[in-house]
């Protein structure tokens, strides 16, 4: 089915697929049911009403189908959840700060960033947190989307399969300017990724812009205040 932009955007995009198919399946069956027994059961063709009394085969049915049905959905959740929560041991770890209103990036080496820059086709664990109030740490292309709690370490993890640039974005209400907290992820090829790495320029402007792979979101507008 769907391949994407991380292993992550994939998990999602298949559970979410499955899911549409069986709720319009369901919609369908449904809207047909009604317009059926409205017709069937219409007033000129039954002018006495029948009383019914309980049908045991149908009761056990009508619990039976759906319980089968809501367990095999939580199933298949619960295998993309269990990848989801659990990164692999060789992950590369970025350390993500959340604060009003900006995300900060620190790497193993102690280099600062002000975007998230990561080697393609490597499983990455970000540990989040934040210094003042809940932010969440959100990258749609990737459906990545974990909350940064002061006080606490939360992590995310995912496999980026494209280079190119994305969009960083605050999930949760923060202040004044939560809708300008925005960064980027820059997906880059591990020799490209490398030699940002380990230079040792620290300097913002270093950390912070040469355009890496295709740009597939539009930089969004962006306020400092
Ligand atoms: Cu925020």
């Amino acid at each position: 089915m769907f391949s994407g932009v991380s292993n992550i955007t994939s998990i999602v995009d298949n559970i979410f697929l499955v899911f549409l198919i069986i709720c319009v399946a369901l919609f369908v069956l449904i809207v047909f049911l009604m317009v059926f027994f409205v017709i069937k059961y219409h007033q000129k063709r039954n002018p006495t009403p029948q009383q019914i009394e309980g049908n045991v085969l149908l009761e056990i049915v009508w619990t039976i189908i759906p319980a089968i049905l809501v367990l095999g959905m939580f199933y298949y959740s619960w295998t993309g959840y269990r990848i989801m929560k659990n990164p692999p041991e060789d992950a590369m770890v970025v350390k993500v700060t959340g604060s009003m209103w900006q995300w900060n990036f620190e790497y193993d080496n102690v280099k600062p960033s002000d975007v998230l820059r990561i080697p393609v086709d490597k499983p990455i664990r970000l540990a989040i947190t934040s210094l003042d109030v809940l932010h969440s740490f959100y990258v749609p292309a990737f459906r990545v989307k974990e909350d940064a709690v002061p006080g606490l370490e939360t992590s995310v993890w995912f496999e980026p399969r494209e280079t190119g640039t994305y969009d960083v974005l605050c999930a949760e209400f923060c202040g004044l300017n939560h809708a300008y907290m925005q960064s980027k992820v820059i997906v880059m090829s591990e020799s490209a990724f490398t030699e940002w790495y380990q230079n040792e320029d620290r300097s913002p402007a270093n950390a912070g812009s040469t355009t890496e792979g295709s740009t597939t979101t539009e930089p969004a507008e962006h306020s400092d205040t």
